[in-house]
């Protein structure tokens, strides 16, 4: 049918016509629209942490967070190259920071989560408060806030970021501002956001927006105790074992606007199901091993490696090891659930 469409002189002819005034017959394109189920340009990859680290003490040579102001290195999906993206909707990179270096700052309508990998004693602020950070931490820096990070300790720190990005740029909604100073001059003392929001109780004489999580850090400490104390009275979900989610206690609901994120555990010797489903998602190891299989294929990950799986592809987790193995996760889906996108399935149930 195409290609008669397509070889027919007259139709040609009168294409080209069309295409002068910017005009384009939908005939042709209909069924690369209109796919029976989403195809993402965006392949399944891996980035294993062991060829990232060494690239990060040679970019602390190369250049400083004064010339750089984020000095991170972009995680360029195979698909998207180009694109600063690793999935169309997601970006994820690696940031490093040095002793005594400055990240000075900023605000951008992107929101920010940052999961940190490695090294203790930086901090971010957001809005005037200031967070050290742990390995593991998990850490927000929601639309249009203002922030900064800071090394005041003896080692680097390194973490990744994850940005809705790719998404604000589709809709032409990036708007960004430098902050007058380099660093917000601390206005709250530390722990603030969390004595206010992330105790089950709430200050009652204070509102807050429910757009996104009032709560600045999610420590690790708490979600890995969280994660073992759920894993000995249950198996979890057939698909991701025990997962939990980090959320806006406002809502109930993901602590970005546009990106929800999770730290699941895969129990020893375990072979979970299969099942895909639309919307993006990063995966980055955190402690032990395991393996995704993502479209049939073994993807074996150690700490701090980071893969991606695009919208539709069916995946599978895998725990061959003896001891547990901890993913930290984030996704699109947000932007997806409310106007009617999501869906998942079982193939092999
Ligand atoms: O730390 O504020 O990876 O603004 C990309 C853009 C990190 C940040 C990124 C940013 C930041």
């Amino acid at each position: 049918m195409r290609t008669v469409l397509e070889s027919d002189a007259r139709r040609q002819a009168y294409y080209e016509k069309l295409a002068d005034l910017h005009l384009g017959p939908l005939w042709t394109v209909f069924r690369d629209l209109l796919t029976p189920t989403p195809r993402p340009r965006a392949v399944p990859y891996q980035w294993r942490w062991q060829s990232i680290r060494p690239l990060l003490d040679e970019a602390v040579a190369l250049v400083s967070t004064e010339e750089a102001e984020r000095r991170v290195l972009v995680l360029e999906n195979p698909g998207l190259e180009g694109e600063s993206a690793i999935t169309q909707t997601l970006y994820a990179g690696i940031q490093i920071i040095a002793p005594g270096e400055v990240a000075r700052a900023h605000r951008h309508t992107a929101n920010a989560l940052r999961f940190i990998l490695e090294g203790e004693g930086a901090f971010t602020a957001v809005g005037g408060e200031r967070t050290i950070m742990h390995p593991g931490d998990f850490v927000v820096t929601p639309t249009w806030t203002w922030h900064d990070h800071g090394n005041q300790s003896q080692q680097s720190v390194i973490w990744l970021d994850g940005l809705d990005l790719p998404a604000a740029l589709a809709l032409a909604a990036v708007f960004y501002e430098p902050y007058p100073e380099e660093s917000q001059l601390p206005g709250r003392p530390e722990g603030d956001s969390r004595w206010r929001w992330a105790q089950g109780m709430r200050p009652a004489f204070e509102s807050a927006t429910s757009l996104y999580s009032p709560i600045l850090n999610y420590p690790y400490a708490i979600a890995r105790e969280t994660l073992e104390r759920l894993a000995a009275t249950s198996p979890g979900s057939p698909y991701d074992g025990v997962i939990i989610q980090y959320i806006n206690p406002l809502s109930g609901g993901p602590a970005l606007p546009t990106i929800d994120a999770y730290l699941q555990r895969i129990g020893p010797k375990s072979s979970l199901q299969a099942h895909r489903h639309s919307g993006s998602t990063v995966y980055c190891g955190v402690e032990g091993a395991g393996v995704i299989e993502i479209d049939g294929r073994p993807y074996a990950w150690e700490g701090h490696d980071v893969l991606v799986v695009p919208s539709w592809v069916p995946h599978r987790h895998l725990n061959p090891h003896n001891e547990p193995a901890i993913l930290f996760s984030f996704t699109d889906t947000p932007l997806l659930r409310p106007f009617g996108l999501y869906r998942e399935e079982a193939p092999e149930s």
